[in-house]
């Protein structure tokens, strides 16, 4: 599978986001925590130039808890701040207001200390369905921005006022032009940051199940009565909608149903709390 989505509205997103950076005074870059390396696009870092940068890891309720936090402390190199949320948890409201500040600390200072009270201004940026409304909804205490469980619910860039002195930039989410490697673009899929129309339900499954056999074999096994995991994809799709009931009139396996549904369970965390980029290695 060969995973590719850059519509046009990406572009004209990145190059708005190019153009307003100079009025921005940080960025909150938002990295779904099961997939944070291949959320990471290179075209983002382009366009939002020498701003400070806060990562945001979205969806820890979703990823390994020890994943995400070796992925806090390697994010948090190299001068940037980099913290987990649940973006639909008012508890998590304060950890991002805090990187906020901790970022615009001698900037704040600079300011008081000259008389000057302003609103400072950052930016979401990220992958499509990675949180940024979701976020932004959560920091303002209000539903402005239209959230999704899909890619590409964000149409048009929209500033938000916080209310506490800060303004935040809604942005769509974009990927880049060309995705080299097939396996940022499967995690990709997996997490739901693609179109799903653009993609075979069928392939993705297959590719889904491949990729949970090495890094989740043990979840995988539990969560649909498996015997072995030792089987091909194919074989292990059919087993799994049997085990599951997925069948046709003629008693024929419903091998689309069973499709959906092992997407669907990845996607809810029903399968486990697993993390596709990992940097511990061994079994979750
Ligand atoms: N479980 C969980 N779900 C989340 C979290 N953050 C966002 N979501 C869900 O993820 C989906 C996508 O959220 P959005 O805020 O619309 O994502 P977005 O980044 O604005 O997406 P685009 O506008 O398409 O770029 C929604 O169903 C949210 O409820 C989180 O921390 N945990
Ligand atoms: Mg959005």
């Amino acid at each position: 599978m060969n995973i590719q989505w850059f519509p046009g509205h990406m572009n004209k997103t990145l190059v708005e986001i190019e153009s307003l950076q100079k009025k921005a005074d940080f960025v909150l870059y938002v990295l779904d925590s099961r997939a944070p390396f291949s959320c990471l696009n290179p075209k983002l870092f382009e366009v939002v130039g020498d701003k400070p940068i806060i990562f945001v890891l979205t969806k820890k309720d979703l990823a390994d808890a020890l994943e995400t936090r070796l992925w806090i402390e390697y994010l948090s190199k190299k001068n940037n701040i980099a913290v987990a949320v649940n973006a639909n948890n008012k508890n998590c409201i304060s950890i991002i207001i805090s990187a906020i500040e901790k970022v615009l600390n001698k900037k704040i200072e600079k300011d008081k200390n000259k008389g000057i009270k302003k609103i400072y201004r950052g930016m979401v940026v990220g992958i499509p369905n990675s949180g940024k409304s979701t976020l932004i909804n959560l920091l303002c205490g209000q539903v402005r921005a239209k959230t999704g469980n899909k890619a590409g619910v964000t149409k048009n860039i929209q500033w938000v006022k916080l209310g506490n002195g800060y303004e935040l930039l809604d942005t769509p989410g974009t990927l880049w032009p060309k995705i080299d490697d097939k396996k940022i673009g499967l995690n990709l899929a997996f997490i739901g940051s693609v179109k799903d129309e653009i993609i075979d339900k069928n392939d993705l499954a297959l590719e889904l199940i491949e990729t949970l056999k090495n890094i989740a074999p043990d979840k995988l096994m539990q969560r649909y009565n498996l015997k072995t995991i030792d089987d091909s994809a194919n074989v292990l799709l059919e087993e799994i909608c049997k085990n599951r009931g997925f069948l046709q009139k003629g008693g024929n396996v419903d091998l689309e149903r069973g499709a959906q549904a092992v997407i669907d369970d990845f996607r809810k965390a029903r399968i486990g709390l697993i993390t596709l980029d990992k940097l511990k290695s061994g079994r979750q």
